[in-house]
């Protein structure tokens, strides 16, 4: 097969003085950052669905990407060449990892059987590939969202065989996961949610969703698919309420149906924006809670109240993401998984390239800044300090459980009044943060 981007050799690291668009200036793979490589830090992935799949059509226009190693039809063939370019591109732009849908990788069949068999002919020249290049799977995921009968949901469907066609397609997924020796398996929630209270109960479609986890995890146990399984979330679109709508709710409903153990978060910016979050936020979220798997890295537009799924570019961002997650000890077996496309006006090969070299440039040099920042300790005792008062005392008493109402009101009355409260500087602070960046 010819060459899909035969003018594109091996992105290489230029370092910063360099002007080359296809070098990096930042990402260096094997230079070691707080004791590992920034390879193993960042675990970049590329998304199967937006770069390989994107089509640049929207609700006002056509498709202006028009990829000349696409034949355009649904056939099997043109799949399994689309996967040789996919590898081709991450082997050129050195990604260790990428994902999928399983309606990505292979055109869907008018039976379910149909479509496992165009799965598994696809799945075929993954591995081959996987095994040509080192190229690994970071996660898999079903499309539960796409086709017509998903319009209610899936697990969360008002219509029980829908419920089953999910269940069928998740199981093949697994399998088809396993396989390929994936390190993740993902659950976003596609249209689990509702628009309506009016036709909707809540309680039976929650219990279904956790019944429905729970098969998966019986499932994977059963074939011995050891991956770590992850949910996504979102708070809207497509429908008005998903259930799984910040990390806070999803870690309340894994708890509340003793799912915890199973599963870990992949939290994604555009979500997280779109919960009216901090990315930051949504990691430390996760962060404290022992959850925090991977996260989909891209941007959304302050501007548009959409999941726009921008490349990331800006350094700030970067930093936080990079220093929240060296705060929380990695994210292995996580990674950066870039769920982003380019614009519909981006529309040659090429813009590809542009947009992962951006990405991947960007969180390096927000990886470098946040163990700078680290290194120097100065945020991490200004925190400290803001806390001292419970590191003894009557605050060391509060903590441990020594005290109880009683005694803290015979403190206070023999006291007085509070201790005169500290400034809390966040002036100072956020131009701290400008210091390193
Ligand atoms: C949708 C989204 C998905 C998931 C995988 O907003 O982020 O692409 O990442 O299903
Ligand atoms: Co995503």
């Amino acid at each position: 097969m010819p060459q899909a981007f035969p003018e594109i050799q091996k992105i290489k690291y230029e370092g910063p003085q360099s002007k080359n668009p296809l070098a990096f200036r930042w990402y260096n793979e094997n230079e070691t950052v707080e004791g590992k490589s920034m390879k193993e830090h960042l675990r970049f992935a590329v998304v199967y669905w937006h770069t390989f799949r994107g089509t640049g059509s929207d609700p006002f226009g056509a498709a202006t990407m028009v990829r000349p190693w696409d034949d355009g039809s649904n056939s099997v063939e043109n799949a399994q060449r689309r996967a040789r370019v996919a590898f081709e591109f991450c082997e050129k732009l050195g990604a260790p990892f990428y994902a999928f849908h399983d309606r990505d990788v292979a055109p869907e069949g008018s039976t379910l059987a149909e479509s496992n068999k165009n799965l598994d002919a696809v799945v075929r020249v993954l591995k081959e590939e996987q095994q040509r290049t080192g190229i690994k799977l970071l996660w898999g995921t079903a499309n539960l969202f796409s086709n017509p009968r998903f319009m209610h949901g899936a697990a969360t469907t008002c219509n029980a065989d829908v419920f089953a066609f999910a269940a069928a397609q998740v199981k093949k997924c697994l399998e088809v996961t396993k396989e390929l020796g994936g390190v993740n398996y993902v659950f976003w929630g596609g249209r689990e949610g509702y628009q309506n209270l009016l036709n909707t109960n809540m309680k039976r479609e929650l219990d279904h969703l956790a019944r429905f986890f729970h098969m998966a995890v019986a499932y994977a146990k059963e074939i011995g698919f050891s991956g770590q399984f992850l949910i996504e979330p979102k708070p809207k679109e497509p429908t008005k309420h998903q259930y799984d709508s910040d990390a806070a709710a999803c870690l309340n409903f894994l708890r509340a149906y003793e799912l915890l153990p199973y599963f870990k978060l992949n939290i994604e910016t555009n979500h997280a924006t779109l919960a009216g979050h901090t990315m930051q936020h949504e990691l430390e979220y996760a962060g404290m809670q022992g959850a925090l798997g991977s996260i989909d890295a891209n941007t959304g537009d302050l501007l548009l109240g959409w999941d726009t799924d921008q490349f990331p570019t800006n350094i700030y961002l970067t930093t936080e993401i990079m220093w929240t997650i060296l705060k929380w000890g990695g994210l292995a077996p996580g990674g950066v998984n870039f769920d982003a496309k380019v614009r519909r006006e981006s529309f040659e090969p090429i813009d590809l390239f542009h947009a992962h070299i951006g990405g991947m440039d960007a969180f390096a040099r927000g990886l470098k800044i946040a163990a700078t920042i680290r290194a120097e300790g100065e945020f991490d005792r200004l925190l400290k300090q803001r806390y001292s008062s419970f590191d003894g005392g009557i605050g060391a008493d509060i903590e441990s459980g020594k005290a109880d109402f009683k005694k803290l009101e015979a403190y206070i009355l023999a006291k007085g009044e509070a201790a005169p409260n500290q400034s809390g500087r966040q002036e100072m602070l956020e131009h701290l943060l400008n210091r390193y960046i």
